[in-house]
């Protein structure tokens, strides 16, 4: 795929209008095998990592489930980018930034990356919730990859979005941690599924309804997910519950307010 054209009239206005598109084969099997290669090189540094880059699921911290390996029990990694320089450089991807721009202009940053690894049998569900309800940015320029990086389907776990949701404003949400979610949780019969191929990708709007099932089958789940933002966002005031900060700048200005003297 070249950097040029790389979204169609088509998918911008399905963007426009539902919240979402798909993008064949974003990155190669080889950059696929990139990613699957790096995780365990970051898991294998656990318990010695800042907090926030290595979350394990619930039911294997309380002992209620034990994983064949520490790996398999890890629900995600988060903030990859700004303790790995192979998820950094990654998030210069030619194709994803070329998507970016046509979404968000020239101004960008990486607000957050994760690995959401949903393993076999462990991987619990992901309630239905809107990322900007975590990152609470104003204007809501922000926006995900999600890229899978197995085979994503229906009984492991993957994608589901409730097409045109990201035009409604933020919902209520609550729950703590990684539970965190809308109030009135939507029914799975007004879903639509987004099973994909590995380097396939789900292009969504930061304010998509979306939610992930749990997995029940022996297969991995695997995705990575990058959100960028215009670096004009700026975090609501008064909504920091989720202290969030930008962790690279991608292309374009920096609008990060320096103290005058
Ligand atoms: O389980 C997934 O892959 C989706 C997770 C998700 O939407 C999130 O953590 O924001």
């Amino acid at each position: 795929m070249s950097v040029d054209n790389l979204i169609n009239d088509q998918q911008l206005k399905q963007y426009e209008e539902q919240g979402y598109f798909t993008v064949e084969g974003l990155f190669t099997a080889q950059e696929v095998e990139g990613v699957r290669n790096e995780i365990p090189k970051i898991v294998a540094l656990y318990p010695d990592v800042p907090n926030e880059l290595v979350q394990i699921e619930p039911t294997v911290t309380s002992g209620e489930k034990i994983p064949e390996t520490f790996e398999l029990g890890v629900r995600k990694l988060s903030r990859m980018a700004r303790y790995n320089e192979f998820f950094r450089n990654l998030a210069f991807h030619p194709r994803m930034v070329g998507i970016a721009k046509s979404i968000l202009g020239p101004d960008i940053v990486l607000h957050q990356g994760q690995l959401l690894m949903k393993p076999p049998h462990f991987g619990g569900e992901k309630v239905w919730h809107q990322d900007n309800a975590y990152f609470r940015l104003e204007p809501n320029h922000v926006f995900g990859f999600w890229v899978a990086c197995d085979d994503a389907t229906v009984e492991n776990g993957c994608m589901h979005v409730l097409p045109g949701s990201h035009t409604r404003g933020i919902a209520e949400h609550d729950g703590a941690g990684d539970e965190y979610g809308l109030v009135s949780p939507q029914s799975l019969d007004d879903a639509v599924p987004i099973p994909l191929k590995p380097g396939d990708a789900l292009v969504f709007h930061g304010e998509l309804y979306h939610y992930t099932p749990p997995n029940n089958t022996d297969k991995r789940r695997r995705a990575i997910q990058y959100h960028y933002a215009s670096s004009q966002c700026r975090q609501t005031a008064g909504h920091d519950r989720f202290k969030i900060e930008p962790e690279v700048l991608i292309t374009g200005q920096d609008y990060v307010e320096t103290a005058t003297p």
